[in-house]
């Protein structure tokens, strides 16, 4: 995955036209793009296809389930051309260490730690530090962090050492890109503040200056 803007848009727009519209507008400015169920149930799988031609894709299906059943969602989503895939950390050592195997170098596996919404700070906050430390032993590549709790993502960089923190939250949820870069982010996770903005353009590209000066 590209490093260079270190801004992944959001892609939850769920009509197909606005939404690959949208992908090639910002295609030159993210680093990636990640897609979520709303724009697969909506459009279809083959949009991981479609979009992989062109940019990398993370595919967002916060996989959590036993490691037979991951094994068969990542497997589909790396062969359909996916550059990463993510999935919860709390299934356990034996479910992340599929994923990672599935993956197998062909993608990143990403494990979400602490979530952003305020529900986040119920289950997965008290938990978020445990899972951290589980995915590195199973060899993930990456971890989901908070851009709503800056000093979450500090907490999580002081346990997994030089491994790639993507964060969520920034703009509609209320976060600051710099904050969360400032905090340890490596990546900027932006939804709706880009793909419902009348300019995405402009909007990524203030985006990718509010990271870079932060850096
Ligand atoms: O910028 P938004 O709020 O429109 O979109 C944020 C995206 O990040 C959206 O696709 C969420 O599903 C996702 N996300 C969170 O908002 N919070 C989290 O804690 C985790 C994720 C995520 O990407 O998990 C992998």
């Amino acid at each position: 995955m590209r490093m260079d803007s270190k801004l992944i848009l959001a892609l939850d727009e769920t009509d197909k036209d606005k939404a690959l519209g949208i992908a090639k507008q910002v295609s030159g400015i993210v680093d990636a793009v990640k897609i979520n169920w709303p724009l697969i149930l909506a459009v279809g799988p083959e949009m991981i296809n479609e979009l992989s031609r062109t940019v990398d894709v993370i595919c967002d299906f916060k996989v959590a389930d036993i490691p037979n059943t991951v094994r068969l969602i990542v497997g589909n989503a790396v062969n359909r051309g996916a550059s990463a895939v993510i999935v919860h950390a709390f299934t356990g050592g034996d479910s992340l260490r599929q994923a990672v195997d599935t993956a197998a170098g062909r993608a990143s596996i990403f494990a979400v730690t602490e979530m952003s919404h305020p529900g986040g700070a119920e289950f997965t906050a008290p938990n978020a530090e445990a899972m951290a430390k589980l995915g590195v032993e199973c060899g993930v590549s990456g971890f989901i962090a908070p851009a709503t709790r800056p000093d979450r993502i500090t907490a999580i960089r002081a346990i997994i050492g030089d491994k790639l923190i993507l964060s969520p939250g920034v703009g509609a949820q209320g976060g600051a890109a710099a904050a969360a870069i400032e905090a340890g982010a490596d990546y900027i996770i932006v939804g709706r503040a880009i793909y419902q903005a009348k300019d995405p353009v402009a909007v990524a590209k203030k985006f990718a200056t509010d990271i870079r000066t932060a850096l």
